[in-house]
Order: structure tokens, then sequence, then C-alpha cells
């Protein structure tokens, strides 16, 4: 049954600590995170205060419209508001590391995260999601073959809504991407089901190094729901706790959900049952399959219908500039795979292909070695383009066994591919970098890259 605020301020009070009379809350930054929470708080009778260290926080305009009498201090932490506070709540953008976090801290302030206040909020199903890559497909998958059974569903988190701003859908279940930021900062989220997709390298720039990266996705699992485990990756098998309810997923080898050969037609099983032909399932690359696996045992995990799970599937049609194809032009395949913000996306996707292709490379690393990535590349590409911040690092990783060129945007990139792609070649965008070195986001880098593949045809 939904839960009234009175239930809510309850679980506040016992889970957080939190009660409106004496809580003095300070909000760390005024981003999408911030606003929801100042929302919930407003809503919830609690009073706080706003701080973001930008001058100009791009959404504080309509922010300071509609709640003018919110205290709001930016253009650097303010200290006196640190110094008085009982609680913070951190954005994901914001690293705990901030002196006035650490000092605030040291003063007996309790961190907490949009994350802890949804999850005394709700006594809905939660389904949590995090790894380094996959989270935005496991996650829209899963939201998919929910609707298909009917659920009535909130997905958010990561993927864009934040999770507070979910309550106002009075779903039935939700279905939260969760980063290793949001999750670091968590401390009762207690999901009926949760993965760890795998891990691989990210982040580095803000996690001290991988094993704190680790540690802070195994939040995800904090509680006593279902364990949904990636067998295949030996960080998450080792995240495993005896005595814990936990489904398995492999691509390689038979668990739970597994891959395997029936009459030379290879299936998505589930136990010793044919699930669905795992060409049925309309996505490029051999970790869509891992995806496919994970989302179809946490959709188990909370009753959903196997055979509608696979309806889902059939319909799925990926989403935007996660390998995507953009066009055939002259025999030639160009690929969007911009989402690829680190080594472990672009290592998927180059072991998609059973050719070499023309790799488009670069951007910001965000410290990760990029020696981890230079043997799949020597192995997978025939000839680099490498753009951004990081072009040299990769370039020097290359040891010149992998022609490669520099370039300094797209057009110029897509036009160094044109002149070197032949007939049956393809060119992948998989950049293994951030992008907000030479662009807004993601999306931005991408949606150049295919306006400019495009205007090869005009
Ligand atoms: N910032 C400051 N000073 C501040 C506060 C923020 O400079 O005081 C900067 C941050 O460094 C960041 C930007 O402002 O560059 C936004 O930070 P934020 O914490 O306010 O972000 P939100 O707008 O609340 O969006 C966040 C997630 N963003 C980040 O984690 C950086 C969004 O994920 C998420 O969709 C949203 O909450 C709702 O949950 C985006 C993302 O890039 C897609 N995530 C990273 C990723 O997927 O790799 C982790
Ligand atoms: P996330 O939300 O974790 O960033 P996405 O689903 O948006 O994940 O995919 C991001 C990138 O990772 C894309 O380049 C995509 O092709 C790749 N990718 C998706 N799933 C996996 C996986 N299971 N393993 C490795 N790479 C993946």
């Amino acid at each position: 049954m939904k839960m009234d605020s009175v239930a809510i301020l309850n679980s506040l009070n016992m889970k957080l600590d939190l009660d409106p009379k004496n809580a003095k809350i300070l909000v760390v930054g005024l981003g999408y995170t911030g606003i929801s929470v100042a929302y919930y708080l407003q809503k919830m009778g609690f009073k706080f205060a706003i701080t973001d260290s930008r001058d100009r926080p791009p959404l504080m305009d309509s922010f300071m419209q509609d709640m003018p009498d919110t205290p709001v201090f930016t253009g650097g932490f303010d200290e006196a508001a640190f110094k008085v506070c009982t609680h913070l709540v951190v954005s994901p953008g914001v690293a705990l590391t901030e002196k006035s976090i650490v000092k605030a801290v040291a003063n007996g302030a309790k961190v907490i995260s949009d994350i802890d206040l949804f999850a005394c909020s709700v006594n809905e199903p939660v389904i949590a999601i995090t790894g380094s890559n996959g989270k935005s497909t496991v996650t829209t998958m899963l939201g998919e073959m929910a609707v298909c059974n009917g659920k009535k569903i909130g997905v958010g988190g990561n993927l864009g809504t934040p999770a507070l701003d979910l309550l106002e859908q009075d779903a039935e279940l939700y279905v939260l991407e969760l980063s290793s930021f949001q999750l670091e900062r968590t401390s009762v989220l207690n999901a009926t089901a949760a993965t760890v997709l795998n891990i691989s390298a990210d982040h580095l720039d803000r996690h001290v190094d991988m094993a704190e990266y680790g540690r802070s996705k195994k939040h995800v699992f904090n509680g006593n729901g279902v364990m949904v485990i990636n067998a295949d990756d030996p960080v998450v098998n080792a995240m495993r706790e005896t005595g814990r309810a936990t489904v398995t997923f492999s691509i390689k080898k038979k668990t739970d959900f597994y891959l395997a050969y029936q009459d030379s037609a290879e299936y998505m099983m589930h136990l010793n049952q044919c699930l669905m032909p795992l060409s049925d399932l309309p996505l490029e690359g051999r970790h869509n399959a891992a995806n496919a696996l994970a989302a179809m045992a946490l959709g188990t995990v909370i009753g959903l219908d196997e055979h509608k799970m696979s309806e889902a599937l059939r319909r799925f049609k990926g989403l935007d500039h996660r390998m995507q194809r953009v066009a055939e032009i002259g025999g030639v395949t160009w690929v969007n795979d911009s989402k690829a913000t680190n080594i472990g996306a672009c290592i998927a996707a180059l072991q998609g292909y059973d050719r070499k292709v023309i790799l488009i490379a670069g951007g910001d690393a965000k410290g990760a070695d990029m020696n981890e990535l230079a043997p799949i590349i020597k192995e997978k590409a025939k000839h680099v383009v490498l753009i951004g911040k990081d072009a040299e690092v990769i370039k020097q990783s290359l040891d010149k066994t992998v022609p490669v060129n520099n370039a300094e945007n797209m057009n110029q990139v897509v036009s160094i591919c044109a002149g070197i792609a032949e007939v049956g070649d393809c060119v992948l965008l998989s950049p293994a970098c951030a992008s907000l070195d030479q662009y807004k986001n993601y999306q931005d880098r991408g949606n150049q890259f295919s306006k400019a593949v495009l205007d090869l045809i005009k």
C-alpha cells in the first residue's frame, strides 16, 4: 500500500534521523537532483537551504521563480551553511571529498542522497541496476517488460528522471538506474532485487581506485533483497554473500539465466527452459545478450511473465547512441556508439565484430589506463581516428602498430574515415572516453557524428 506522509516522516526519522523540527538540511547541488530534493523536502514540511559551487547553475532562474523563499547560496560552497547543518543531501556531481563536506562531516553532519529519501518514501518493490556499462539498456528493457506485463511503473534515476520525481507517478513498481556516485552516498536503500551488471574502469578521476569504485557499486546490494549476479565478471562474482537469495546470469556458462544451443539455434535459457532464440533479440553485440539475460533475471524475481518479457525484448529498439546504425553509404556501414564513455564499452563494441573496423576514439579518458584498451584495438581496428583531450594517450598505447590519424572536429573525422573506408568496411564511433572536453555531452557528440555522416549523401 502507498505510504502516506505520516508513514514517510516516521521512516525518515527512524532510518535517517530526519525530523522537520530538528533537522537543518543543506542540499548540495542545484541540478536536477537538487531541485527534486527541494520539492520533496518542501512537500514533506522540512526547512532547508541549497548551495552550488557554480556562479549560476543552468536551472537556477526557473527554480528561484518557483521557490523564491528558499535560501540559495551559489558561487562557491558557503562555509556558514555547512557549519550549521545536521544533514547534507549531496548531488551526484559533487565529490564527497569537497573540503566543506569533509569538514561538515567531521562536525557531525550526516551525508545522505536523494536515493535515501526515495527509499524512505516507498513500500512498492524497487529494482536497482548498476554497473559500468549496460545500466540504461537494462533499466529500459526491464521497464518495457514491466509495461508489457501491464504494470504501472516508474523508471528513472541516473537514466534521467530523478528518483524523487518518480513518486508523483504513483507507480506499483520502480526501476532505478544508479551510478557509483549515487550509490556511494546511499545507505538505506533495500531493493527487492538489485544487480551490478559488470565492473570495468570508469570515473577514476573521482574514485580513488578500482577497489573504491567497486565498493560504491556494491552498495546497490545493501539490505536483504535478491542479488542478481553476472557470473562472467570476477569482481561482481566476489560480491556474492552467503545466505542471500541469488540469481545468476552468464553468456559463457550454464547458470540460472544463460545461452545454449538447441537444434543448432542459440537460445536464451532459464534453468532448463528455452526463453527465446537469441536471433530474435534485435540488438547488435554479445554484450546485449548479457543485458537481456540480466533484465529477464530481474523481471523473474518480481514475478513478470516470461512470455511477456520475451515479447518486450523482441520489440526492443535499443537506445540512441549505443551501437546505433546511422547509415550504409556506398557499402560502408557507419555506427554511432557515442555512449561508449569508458574502456569496457569500447571493448564490448569491438568484440562484437568478426572483421576489422575503422575506429573513432578519444575524448576525456577520466584517468583510465588506455593500455587496457590497446590489445583489442590492435586486434580489431584496421585504422584509428583520434579526437579530443586524451588522443595522444591512446596513440602512445598503440605503439605505432595501427595506422592513426588525428582530427579536430567531427566533420574532419568523418571526411578522413570516408577517405579510408572501402566497400564492406564498418566505421565505428566508440570513443572509450567522456565527451565533455569537446561536446556538451555524449548525445551532442553522437548527433554531430550522425549529421556529418548523413551529410555525405547530400
Ligand atoms: N556541479 C558543480 N557544482 C555543484 C553541483 C554540481 O559544479 O555544486 C556540476 C557537476 O560537477 C556536474 C553538473 O554540475 O558537472 C551536474 O551535477 P548534479 O549533481 O547537479 O547533476 P544532476 O543535474 O542532478 O544530474 C544527476 C546525474 N548527473 C551526474 O551524476 C553528473 C544525472 O546523470 C542523472 O540523470 C540525474 O542526476 C538524475 O538522477 C547523468 C550523468 O552524466 C546522465 N551521470 C554519470 C554517468 O552516467 O556517467 C554518473
Ligand atoms: P550505461 O547506462 O551503464 O552507461 P548504456 O546501456 O547506456 O550503459 O550503454 C553504454 C555503453 O556501453 C554503450 O556504448 C553500449 O554499447 C555499451 N554496453 C552496453 N551494455 C554493455 C555491457 N553489458 N557490457 C559492456 N558494454 C556495454
